[in-house]
C-alpha cells in the first residue's frame, strides 16, 4: 500500500486558490478562544470538572468539516469542542452546555467531555478512548440505508490508536467497504505518556494500511497538503470506494486537561510543539501571500474575542437546568400490558427456530431491520438461529470478523440513523470483551440527547451451563445487564416467548438485549405465531398454588415448575413466576404472585448467588413487601465458583429440582 495515496496530483497552486484561508483561519481562530474562554471560566469556578482543550489542534476539525455536506457526519473525543464548532454548532448552546445550562445542547447531561449535537452533524464526543470507531462504522451503514450516501468522519488521538476498538473498527471498515474517513490528531501525547514510547517501531498511518486502508500522515502546518488528503479521502468514500486513514500530525500547546501541571513534560518538547502551532502557520502564509496585513489579523482577533465573549456571557444568564428533571430519558416506559398466557393452541416448534421465525418476520415487516454477527450469514449461526435468512435477504444479514466491539458499535452508530440492528453476540461469555459499547455508549443514547434520539437494537445471545461446557461457556451473566439503567434484558424460557419477546425486542426504542438459551433450542412447545406483538417487559404466572412462590427466569424455569409438580405430590401448592424481563421487571406481578402464595419465596437463578439478580428481588420485596413476607426468603443460584467442564462436576453445583424443593420446604418451618 503505497502510504501517500491519498495525496492527489493536484497542483498545490490550484489547491490553494480554491480555497478560502481566511475563512478557514476565522474558523480555527474562534475555536481557540472558545477554548481559552472555557479554560478562563474553568479557573473561575463556572466550569465544573474537567476541560480538554483542542489548542493547537484547530486546524483539523475546521479544514475537514469544511469539505464535508450537510449529509455527512462527525464523531469524535472528549477533546471534540473544535469538531463541534465546526459543525455549527452555536457557541451559545456550545458555552450553556460546559457550563451546565438547561440550554446546552445537552441540557447539562454531556458536560465538555461527552456533548452531542446530531442536528449539526456532530454525533458526538466520546470519553470512552477509542469508542468512537466502531460507532462510526454503524453511522456509515445507517446514513446509506436511508440514502444520504454520506461519509463519515471520526477523529481520535494517536494513543487511541493502541486501544483494540480502534483495531475492530478499521477491520470492520475495511471488511464492509464503509465510508468512513478515520482521522489520527497525533499531538505525540497521550495523556503523560509520549506516543514514543508506546509505538515505537512503527508509525500510526502504517498499522492502518496495514489493514488494507488507504493512509497518509501530514503535518498540520501543510494545511494545502491536509485539504488534498481530506478531499481524497473523502472522495474516496463517497465514491463507494471504502474507508482510509488520515494522521495529522498537530501540537498540543496545553496539557492533557485544564489542571495538568506538565510536570513529566520537557521544556524543550513544549517549546518544539510551540513551534508547530498551525495557526500561527497560517497567518505567516496569509501575511507573505498578501492576503492580510498584521492589522487585518489583529482585527479578525479582535473580531473573534467579541463574538466568543457575547456568546459566553449570554450562556452564563441562562438558567440551570431543573433538577427533578435528572432521572427522565433513561429508558421509554410505557406501561406494559398484561402478559397473555402461554398458548394452548398454535404450532408446536423448537425454541431456536421459534426465535429464527420472529427475525424473518422482522426482516419482512421492517425494511431497516438489519442483522449481522460472527457466522450469522451464510452458516445461518453457531447454533442455527438465523438459518434460511441470507437466501432470501442477501446482505441485509452479513457475518462479521470475529471484533465484538466493532459489531456492538456498528449496531449502536446504525440504530441512531435509522437502522434497527438485530445483532448476536455468540456467547454471553464474549460480551466481556465488549461490554463498554453496550454500557458506556448505546445506553447513554437517550439520555444524552433528551429523548430526542434513541438506540433501536437488539443484541441476541445465549448462555448458561450444558454438559462439557467450560468456565468460559456457560456464565449466567444477566444482572451484569439489569444492573445499567438504559439497558432492556430478557430471558425467553419457552419457545413462545422466544419468539414473541424477540419480537416486542425488535419493536422497542431502545437497545435490548435477549439472552436465549442454549439448552433450550431444540425443546418444542405451542408458539401463537398470530398472537399481537407484545411489549418489552411483563412476568407470566407459569403455575398457580397457595403454598409458596418460586420467582425465576430463564431455562431454569423449568426446573421449578418439575419442583413444583413433585412438590404437589407432598401436597405443597407452589406457584411459579417466570420474570421473564429482569429490565424492565415486573414489580407489580412479583408482589402480587408473594401476596396470593402465602409470603413464601423462593428465589431461584442460573446464575452464581453473589450479586445475582435474586438478590434484586430480595431487596424489593424487603422494600415493598416486607410485611407480606412470612419470613426470611430463601435464594438458590449457582454457589459462588467457576463452572467446570465435566457434567459430573456441573451437575454437583446446578441447582437441582431436589435443592429446588428443599428450599421451598424450608420456607415453609
Ligand atoms: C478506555 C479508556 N482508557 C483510558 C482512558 C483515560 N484517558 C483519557 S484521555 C487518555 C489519553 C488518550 O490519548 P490520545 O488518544 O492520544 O488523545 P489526546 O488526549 O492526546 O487527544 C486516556 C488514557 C479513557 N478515557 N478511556
Ligand atoms: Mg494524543
Amino acid at each position: 500500500m503505497n502510504e501517500n495515496s491519498l495525496i492527489t496530483a493536484k497542483s498545490v497552486d490550484e489547491l490553494a486558490a480554491s480555497t478560502d484561508l481566511v475563512a478557514l483561519y476565522r474558523q480555527m481562530l474562534l475555536i481557540r478562544e472558545a477554548e481559552l474562554k472555557v479554560l478562563e471560566l474553568r479557573r473561575v469556578d463556572e466550569v465544573a470538572g474537567s476541560l480538554h482543550p483542542c489548542v493547537g489542534q484547530e486546524v483539523v476539525p475546521a479544514t475537514i468539516v469544511n469539505l464535508l455536506g450537510l449529509q455527512d457526519r462527525v464523531l469524535a473525543t472528549y477533546r471534540g469542542h473544535g469538531w463541534a464548532l465546526a459543525c455549527g454548532l452555536p457557541l451559545e448552546m456550545f458555552f450553556a452546555e460546559i457550563l451546565g445550562r438547561k440550554t446546552g445542547i445537552n441540557g447539562g447531561r454531556g458536560g465538555s467531555a461527552y456533548f452531542t449535537a446530531p442536528e449539526y452533524r456532530f454525533v458526538g464526543e466520546n470519553s470512552i478512548v477509542g469508542a468512537g470507531l466502531p460507532i462510526a462504522n454503524g453511522v456509515a451503514m445507517g446514513l446509506n440505508f436511508v440514502g444520504d450516501q454520506g461519509v463519515v468522519v471520526t477523529s481520535f488521538g494517536d494513543g487511541a490508536t493502541n486501544q483494540g476498538s480502534t483495531h475492530e473498527a478499521l477491520v470492520f471498515a475495511i471488511a464492509r467497504n464503509l465510508p468512513v474517513v478515520f482521522v489520527c490528531e497525533n499531538n505525540d501525547w497521550s495523556e503523560m505518556t509520549p506516543i514514543s514510547e508506546t509505538v515505537p517501531k512503527t508509525s500510526l498511518h502504517a498499522r492502518a494500511a496495514g489493514y488494507g486502508l488507504p493512509a497518509v500522515s501530514v503535518d498540520g502546518r501543510n494545511i494545502i497538503g491536509l485539504i488534498d488528503a481530506a478531499r481524497a479521502a473523502i472522495a474516496l468514500a463517497r465514491s463507494g470506494d471504502g474507508p482510509s486513514f488520515i494522521e495529522v500530525r498537530v501540537p498540543r500547546l496545553l496539557g492533557h486537561y485544564n489542571a495538568d501541571l506538565q510536570l513529566y513534560r520537557s521544556e524543550e518538547d513544549k517549546s518544539e510543539h510551540t513551534s508547530r502551532d498551525p495557526l500561527r502557520a497560517l497567518e505567516e502564509v496569509l501575511i507573505e501571500n498578501g492576503t492580510l496585513t498584521r492589522t487585518g489579523l489583529d482585527q479578525l482577533y479582535e473580531d473573534a474575542v467579541k463574538i466568543v465573549d457575547t456568546a459566553a456571557v449570554a450562556a452564563m444568564k441562562a438558567p440551570l437546568p431543573d433538577p427533578t428533571t435528572a432521572t427522565l430519558h433513561v429508558s421509554s416506559n410505557h406501561a406494559t400490558k398484561a402478559v397473555p398466557p402461554l398458548p394452548s393452541q398454535g404450532k408446536e416448534i423448537a425454541y431456536g427456530l421459534a426465535a429464527n421465525r420472529a427475525l424473518i418476520l422482522a426482516m419482512d415487516s421492517h425494511p431497516e431491520v438489519v442483522m449481522f454477527g460472527e457466522d450469522v450469514a451464510t452458516a445461518g449461526g453457531n447454533f442455527g438461529v438465523t438459518r434460511n435468512i441470507r437466501k432470501n435477504y442477501g446482505e441485509r444479514i452479513f457475518d462479521t470478523p470475529i471484533s465484538e466491539s466493532a459489531i456492538l458499535g456498528a449496531a449502536l452508530g446504525a440504530s441512531i440513523t435509522g437502522m434497527r440492528p438485530v445483532v448476536e453476540i455468540m456467547w454471553s461469555d464474549f460480551l466481556m470483551v465488549a461490554f463498554d459499547q453496550l454500557v458506556n455508549q448505546a445506553a447513554n443514547v437517550r439520555f444524552i440527547s433528551q429523548g430526542t434520539l434513541t438506540a433501536p437494537m437488539v443484541v441476541r445471545m445465549q448462555q448458561g451451563i450444558t454438559p462439557g461446557s467450560c468456565a468460559q461457556h456457560s456464565q449466567s451473566l444477566e444482572a451484569l445487564i439489569a444492573h445499567i439503567p438504559g439497558l432492556k434484558v430478557g430471558l425467553p424460557s419457552t419457545p413462545d416467548d422466544a419468539f414473541a419477546m424477540l419480537r416486542a425486542a425488535i419493536g422497542d426504542p431502545d437497545p435490548v438485549i435477549i439472552i436465549e438459551s442454549r439448552a433450550l433450542y431444540l425443546d418444542k412447545g405451542i408458539v401463537d405465531f398470530d398472537a399481537p406483538v407484545q411489549d418489552v417487559g411483563g412476568a407470566r404466572l407459569r403455575r398457580v398454588g397457595g403454598d409458596a412462590v418460586i420467582v425465576t427466569w430463564g431455562r431454569i424455569t423449568s426446573t421449578a415448575l418439575e419442583s413444583a409438580e413433585q412438590l404437589a405430590l407432598e401436597g405443597i401448592d407452589v406457584s411459579v413466576l417466570d420474570l421473564r424481563w429482569l429490565s424492565p421487571l415486573d414489580e407489580e406481578a412479583l408482589i402480587g404472585a408473594v401476596r396470593a402464595s402465602s409470603g413464601r419465596v423462593v428465589v431461584l437463578h442460573e446464575a452464581n448467588e453473589t450479586g445475582g439478580f435474586g438478590g434484586e428481588v430480595v431487596a424489593r420485596l424487603a422494600q415493598r413487601a416486607f410485611d407480606d413476607l412470612a419470613g426470611p426468603v430463601q435464594r438458590l443460584g449457582l454457589p459462588d465458583v467457576r463452572v467446570a467442564a465435566s457434567p459430573v462436576l456441573q451437575q454437583a453445583v446446578f441447582p437441582s429440582v431436589d435443592r429446588v424443593k428443599e428450599a421451598v420446604r424450608a420456607t415453609m418451618r
